[in-house]
């Protein structure tokens, strides 16, 4: 066997956005793009010798050719062990939870998420650290800076491993270890909440949905719901893991699961409904006729977590990225526990529960999660809310009405303009932070705007400073509109208008989320002149 050091030369854009590399896979499979962005990567953490890495991704396409580089060339770099799951299969979280709990160096996960897959779709890779999250900024600029002055890499000459078999095996110094992908991540989950409480609601007739999206969760939602709680066979669908996700999109929100959502609203619905994304982090939680946003899920999953063994002595802190609605921190307020806004990116959230300061997170984007790992976790949500349900004993929706009329609803919904000409949303954005000092006091669409801000954020824990975090505009009255840039397109620029409405307790609480945010909506649009910078104000996705 030998190892051959590659000359190669650096190549443009190999920038991680807000979670990893994402690009076209065509664009991955182009000659030495994937090796040097994983060279980068060994490059910044000092090199890859002696260390234990766990690999593991989505199934799409492109995996396995994938895991096998990343396989030689840890080899070839010096790595002792690689853990990696079988077929190449881990949904991040379970990434997440080996990382920690085989005490390895950190790891590789392949996924686009939420974005489609196949060879005209998107691929993805990212480096996942000890603790076993998301490289913090520190670390990505240091893969960034890598891959602008690459010119060599190091790759092994050795046979592909064979992925299918769980066991172990060898590669000159490298000991591979292929692991059944659900085991210890169900093992988790185990301990984290009242199994029994939940088999007794399946064993009462309690009927569910979870919508797997042909992604990563099916293998985990089929062991855990149907083959241990007992949930009937078939309670989840497209379970299998296909690498172009059925051509759909696996994003588990209303408009890309909208057969779930459509059955949720029908008089056949289930009592829940639950989807997660390409590779299990994001979740979708709906009950019967009753969607609940992402940031409501985030609120009542914190102020009912007690009711699970593993948060049985309380939360002690809840963290919420800054574009999600502000129903978290009214829950922390009544608890009495810390409330922490980050930027947008789940990376964000590491260094605070490392340090112990939050206990559960979320964000906008249909992520949640706790400090059992430390990245977001779409079935960890599923099995809270079921955990919850069992022990209210009330339905999706009377949760829902009690939250708000106990905390007040944050009416809530982003709206994303799409594949906009990157220059088009640049200018945009430019216009409104050259404004934004003069906003307040100021009215569009009949409403008066209160303050405006750019947000950075002051990492509390490591000091770390992130500017150009997204623009917030306030309004007289309890509307808020954020705008921001997403970093996970691969296409053009995608724009994100969030918008939100507070109505107290006491307030009317079932409107129309859109016809409640219609004011703040018009308001957003006109003050940052969306019409005439990018040509239209109709969303592609509303959430
Ligand atoms: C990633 C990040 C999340 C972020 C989301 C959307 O999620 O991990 O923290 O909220 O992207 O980011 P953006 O608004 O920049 O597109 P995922 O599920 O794609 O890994």
């Amino acid at each position: 066997m030998t190892f051959q050091t590659v000359s190669t030369k650096p190549i443009e854009g190999q920038k991680p956005g807000t979670s990893g590399l994402r690009k076209k896979t065509r664009v991955f499979m182009e000659p030495h793009y994937l090796e040097n962005f994983v060279q980068s990567v060994f490059d910044a953490i000092g090199g890859g010798q002696g260390k234990k890495l766990v690999i593991g991704g989505d199934g799409r396409f492109f995996n396995a050719t994938a895991i096998q580089i990343i396989i030689k060339m840890a080899a070839a770099n010096g790595a002792a062990q690689v853990i990696v799951g079988q077929d190449g299969l881990l949904s991040t979280p379970a990434a997440s939870h080996l990382i920690r709990l085989n005490k390895a160096d950190g790891g590789f996960i392949l996924s686009a998420s939420h974005n489609p897959g196949g060879i005209d779709e998107d691929f993805g890779l990212k480096f996942n650290a000890a603790n076993g999250g998301p490289a913090p900024e520190g670390l990505t600029q240091l893969m960034f800076e890598a891959t602008e002055k690459i010119s060599t890499y190091n790759i092994a000459d050795i046979d592909d491993v064979d992925l299918t078999k769980i066991g172990s095996t060898s590669r000159a110094d490298l000991q591979v270890v292929i692991v059944d992908p659900v085991e210890s991540y169900q093992a988790l989950m185990e301990t984290l909440f009242d199994f029994d409480a939940i088999r007794d609601l399946f064993a009462g007739g309690f009927t569910m949905r979870f919508d797997a999206m042909h992604a990563i969760t099916g293998p985990y939602a089929t062991a855990i719901l149907e083959d241990t709680l007992g949930a009937p066979s078939g309670t989840v669908v497209n379970k299998i893991p296909l690498e172009d996700f059925g051509k759909g999109h696996p994003d588990p929100n209303p408009i890309w699961a909208k057969p779930l959502m459509d059955l949720m609203m029908s008089d056949k619905a289930p009592d829940l409904g639950a989807a997660s994304d390409g590779d299990g982090d994001r979740n979708m939680i709906v009950g019967r006729g009753a969607y609940v946003t992402p940031s409501d899920s985030l609120a009542i999953l914190a102020a009912n977590a007690h009711l699970a063994p593993a948060y049985r002595s309380g939360i002690v802190g809840i963290a919420r990225s800054m574009p999600t609605s502000a129903a978290s921190d009214r829950v922390a307020k009544k608890l009495g526990v810390e409330a922490f806004e980050t930027p947008t990116g789940w990376k964000f959230f590491g260094n605070l529960l490392d340090a112990g300061r939050v206990t559960i997170c979320g964000e906008e984007s249909a992520g949640t999660g706790s400090d059992h790992v430390r990245e977001k976790d779409g079935l960890w949500a599923v099995l809270l809310w079921l955990n919850i349900l069992a022990v209210r004993k009330m339905s999706v929706a009377e949760i829902l009405r009690d939250h708000w009329h106990t905390y007040g609803r944050d009416y809530y919904s982003r709206h994303d303009f799409e594949a906009i000409a990157t220059d088009k949303a640049n200018a945009l954005m430019t216009d409104l932070r050259a404004r934004l000092t003069d906003l307040a006091g100021q009215s569009f669409a009949g409403l008066t705007v209160a303050s405006a801000d750019e947000f950075s954020y002051l990492d509390p824990v490591d000091g770390s400073q992130s500017n150009q975090q997204g623009v917030r505009v306030y309004f007289e009255g309890g509307g808020r509109a954020v705008f921001r840039l997403s970093g996970t397109g691969t296409e053009g620029a995608t724009l994100r208008l969030y918008l939100e409405q507070y109505a107290p307790p006491e307030g009317d609480h079932g409107v129309d989320p859109q016809l409640a945010l219609g004011q703040v909506r018009d308001a957003a649009q006109s003050l940052c002149r969306m019409e005439a910078f990018i040509g239209r104000t109709t969303p592609d996705v509303m959430t």
